[in-house]
């Protein structure tokens, strides 16, 4: 299966997965599904034989909230049935609402967020110190980023060369209620990393051909003298592929309830599936969708503030700061 085919997959299950189960972070999967699909297709060494294989890649996936994502690309890459995926969320699952390394295939349980990056690190420093060639991969979301233990783990991948290392932040800009910049401000971003000694690389993470070419950039710097870990920025979409839910806050938790919502999930993504693709649920999409109606909630900012968002016009994105009162503070 291709990278475009597995994101495809990802998102279909997101949106049963949660459908059914009446589970969150469908917008936190959406966003992160080109990035899970790329490492399983293109990127990751692993066994789905043997899960534990010695020399297989390890992948921490520290914004363990979305772990429907991974849960996906697992079950289609083959570690277990693909339809094990509908008991997501239930009692007795293996299929926890977080990531649980109960499950063939996942190295680290998270949900906690802040403490991905700094198992990572630990996993490359003693790949180094065993002379052993895997490379260690995790995922962050950005407002995981306010995690003050984050930058520790930074701090010491770099200070011990860790350039085994690959991080990639999910950077949506969103975090659980609003944007990231209403929330803690990291922007400039890129620049943080840079500071703290780490080769950046900047991309559109929903663009399989800038995922693959910055994994390959960050492959060919493990091999450098300069030692530095790389991370790479992934600037994606909150939400992406399904258009109500894109940049609106309201489906960090919310699930697509029956009707409209789930209707016109799967019909959107009907209209962009690849060639050679099956929809295990609804192979034929939504026969007759229910279509919203005038009165329902849609397109509405969910956020608690509207002082920032990728989609407005430069203009409004910052609330007009009144003679004497800062931005930050008119923000508040
Ligand atoms: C230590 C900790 N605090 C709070 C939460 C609750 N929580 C779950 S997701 C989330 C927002 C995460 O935002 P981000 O890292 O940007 O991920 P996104 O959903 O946008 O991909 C929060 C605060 C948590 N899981 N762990």
């Amino acid at each position: 299966m291709n990278s475009e085919q597995l994101a495809w997959k990802i998102r279909r299950h997101g949106i049963e997965m949660t459908h059914l189960s009446g589970g969150s972070h469908i917008g936190a999967v959406l966003s992160v599904a080109d990035i899970v699909a790329v490492l399983y297709s293109d990127v990751i060494k692993y066994n789905p034989e043997n899960p534990k294989w010695d020399e297989r890649d390890r992948f921490v996936f520290s914004k363990g909230h979305a772990g429907a994502a991974v849960y996906a690309a697992l079950a289609e890459s083959g570690f277990f049935a693909v339809e094990e995926l509908k008991t997501h969320y239930q009692n007795g699952s293996r299929l926890s609402g977080h990531v649980s390394h109960y499950l063939p295939g996942i190295d680290f349980s998270t949900g906690s967020l802040g403490h991905g990056l700094s198992a990572a690190a630990g996993m490359a420093y003693a790949a180094k110190k065993d002379r052993k060639e895997h490379k260690v991969y995790a995922v962050l979301g950005d407002g995981e980023c306010n995690e003050g233990s984050i930058w520790e783990a930074v701090m010491f991948a770099n200070h011990f060369r860790l350039n085994n290392l690959i991080c990639v932040v999910d950077h949506n800009h969103m975090a659980s209620l609003d944007f990231n910049e209403n929330t803690i401000e990291i922007e400039d971003f890129g620049a943080k990393w840079s500071a703290f000694g780490w080769n950046v690389i900047e991309i559109d993470g929903n663009n399989h051909d800038e995922l693959k070419h910055a994994f390959q950039e960050a492959a060919t710097n493990a091999e450098m003298p300069s030692h530095r870990p790389t991370v790479i920025i992934a600037n994606t979409i909150k939400g992406y592929g399904i258009s109500f839910m894109q940049n609106d806050i309201l489906w960090h938790y919310r699930f697509p309830h029956d009707g409209w919502e789930y209707d016109m999930a799967v019909t959107e993504l009907h209209e962009h599936k690849p060639t050679d693709v099956e929809d295990p649920y609804t192979p034929n999409g939504i026969e007759n969708p229910i279509h919203p109606q005038p009165g329902d909630d849609i397109g509405n900012d969910h956020t608690f503030s509207y002082t920032w968002n990728t989609t407005y016009p430069e203009k409004m994105r910052r609330v007009e700061a009144t003679p004497g009162t800062s931005e930050r503070e008119h923000r508040l």
